[in-house]
């Protein structure tokens, strides 16, 4: 799953898809055409930055920005796209304009927006994050970080098919480094298997993330080797248990040359 961030602030690529405040469309497509040719197979199109500290943004800007370029990039391009949204109202017109998949930070918990996943009959990614961008890594606390983000999404995953998703259309997503300290974010890195055994796939982003920043005390432009590793140790431990994983990264080439070398070996 290859990030798309159709927003001027977010940590690592905000602004990149932007020519004098404005969203430059052929950029855009340049992007998405490069992502593909480097073998991602979800393009995941975000409006609204959900970095720590993030300004929120009104439902009006997040369509704005997120529905035009979805509508022109499902004509252009046959792959799987997915819109990394809270905002009901984005989920139904994201639906219309093509999308495949929800991607909701918030676990559909804002108002309407389970109600709108329901309606648009898409899959969708439940991601655990305590607290909202705006507050979260102010001393983020848990009783114990792995059993209460699988107790989160197990409840939320329940809500969810009580509601009428199916079981086989919900996807989780741990949440790395939303509202989660460095302690918190190995501590749940190593209960990935715990998580993987849930019988769901699981979304892993920890592409560029301060977690990998702190590690190696590198900044936000210097953690692709970091990414990599991350996004190919995830995988191996999430395949250990028989679960399977959408990595969702920045860096599509680079983190599928790993993984094929990987592949290579274990023939
Ligand atoms: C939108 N977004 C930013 N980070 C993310 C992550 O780790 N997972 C998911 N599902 N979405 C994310």
């Amino acid at each position: 799953m290859a990030v798309l961030n159709i927003t001027p602030d977010s940590f690592s690529d905000g602004g990149q898809l932007f020519s004098q405040k404005e969203i430059d469309i052929d950029k855009v497509l340049r992007t998405v055409e490069a992502m593909i040719d480097e073998s991602a197979d979800i393009i995941d199109l975000g409006g609204e930055s959900t970095r720590p500290g993030a300004t929120p943004i009104t439902v009006q800007q997040e369509l704005d920005r997120v529905i035009p370029v979805l509508e022109l990039l499902s004509k252009r391009f046959d792959t799987i796209f997915s819109v990394d949204t809270s905002s009901p109202e984005v989920m139904l017109e994201a639906d219309k304009a093509g999308a495949h998949l929800i991607n909701d930070v918030r676990a559909l918990r804002r108002e309407g927006a389970l109600d709108a996943a329901l309606e648009t009959g898409l899959p969708v990614c439940l991601m655990h994050m305590q607290n909202g961008p705006k507050s979260m890594q102010h001393n983020p606390q848990y009783q114990n970080v792995v059993s209460d983000v699988i107790n989160f999404l197990d409840r939320r995953k329940l809500q969810c098919i009580a509601a009428g998703i199916p079981s086989d259309q919900i996807l989780l997503d741990p949440g790395f480094g939303f509202g989660k300290t460095l302690d918190h974010n190995l501590a749940l890195f190593s209960g990935l298997t715990q998580l993987a055994e849930q019988n769901h796939p699981i979304v892993v982003g920890l592409s560029r993330k301060s977690m990998i920043g702190q590690i190696l005390d590198a900044e936000v432009n210097d953690r692709l080797i970091g990414s990599v590793t991350m996004a190919l140790l995830s995988t191996q431990k999430i395949f250990s248990v028989g679960g399977s994983v959408i990595l969702r990264v920045h860096d599509v080439k680079e983190t599928k040359q790993a993984l094929d070398v990987w592949h290579a070996t274990e023939k």
